[in-house]
């Protein structure tokens, strides 16, 4: 073979193998990876896609991204997102005008907004397991939920700016007692209304139960000015909030 017939061969042989690679780097990010723990790349994408919503309802996590998901639950930068969330809405809440007669809300999701129910899922495998509603609401019962740091501030700080706090949960009115308990223990000492869901409200998709509350509250003359939650379905739905607020949850998705 002459020199440049090699020369060339080589080329055409690189070419093809670097082709090859761009193709499987493509195929990982698009399809998750095939096997085992560890692509935090991809694992990163699919995190901004599920809170973007791009990626619309999903069961479980991707497989693969078990590790990924712990630790960015248990790590800073959940909490820092948590925190950064929390300081777009005390921005957007300070420059609001409250009126003083009472009207003026901020309304609060409770799980994984209030508060943390990560040491329910530590030991229930951070979303990649089925959801069981026995277990979790055995969880729940047990009233041991600590509070998210960012939103306990921030509902220190709307309270002080003259906000009356509503909270709207997809839990049901026989875990109030339960829910109270624990809101207070975690450090929320008071609200304007915990409003759980009524035997009517079972069944219901949580984006409709939430948004026909949100409409009593306004036909009862509530301002709604901000909304705080882990899920698209505590803040869409007619009527909105002036502004809605999502917090981060990789763990799991409510229709
Ligand atoms: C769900 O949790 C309950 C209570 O912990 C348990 O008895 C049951 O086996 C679980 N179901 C599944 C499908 O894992
Ligand atoms: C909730 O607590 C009240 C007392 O604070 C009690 O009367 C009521 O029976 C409790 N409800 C449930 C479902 O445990
Ligand atoms: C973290 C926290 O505040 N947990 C409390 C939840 O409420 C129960 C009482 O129902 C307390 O025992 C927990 O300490």
């Amino acid at each position: 073979m002459g020199f440049l017939r090699f020369l060339s061969l080589l080329f055409v042989l690189s070419a093809i193998a670097s082709a090859a690679a761009s193709q499987a780097l493509l195929r990982m990010v698009s399809e998750g990876p095939s096997s085992g723990d560890g692509d935090d790349l991809y694992c990163d994408s699919w995190r901004l896609s599920a809170e973007t919503n791009n990626a619309g309802y999903w069961k479980t996590i991707p497989a693969g991204c078990l590790q990924f998901v712990a630790e960015y639950m248990n790590g800073d930068r959940f909490l820092s997102d948590s925190a950064v969330v929390a300081a777009e809405s005390l921005a957007f809440a300070q420059a609001v005008q409250v009126v003083g007669d009472g009207k003026d809300i901020w309304i609060f999701d409770v799980d994984e907004t209030l508060l943390s129910n990560l040491p329910y899922y530590v030991v229930n495998g951070y979303g990649s397991e089925d959801f069981n509603e026995t277990a979790f609401d055995e969880w729940v019962n047990l009233a041991k939920a600590p509070a998210l740091p960012a939103s306990l501030r921030l509902y220190e700080e709307l309270l002080g700016l003259g906000f009356q706090v509503v909270f709207l949960t997809g839990r049901v009115e026989a875990q109030r007692n339960a829910t109270v308990e624990n809101l207070s223990f975690a450090g929320y000492h008071s609200w304007n209304r915990l409003i759980l869901r009524e035997a009517s409200d079972i069944g219901k998709k949580a984006a409709a139960y939430k948004s026909e509350r949100r409409a009593e509250l306004e036909a009862q003359g509530y301002r709604i000015h901000g909304n705080s939650g882990d899920q698209w379905s505590d803040l869409l739905g007619s009527p909105m909030a002036m502004r809605s607020f999502k917090l981060p949850n990789p763990m799991y998705y409510i229709q």
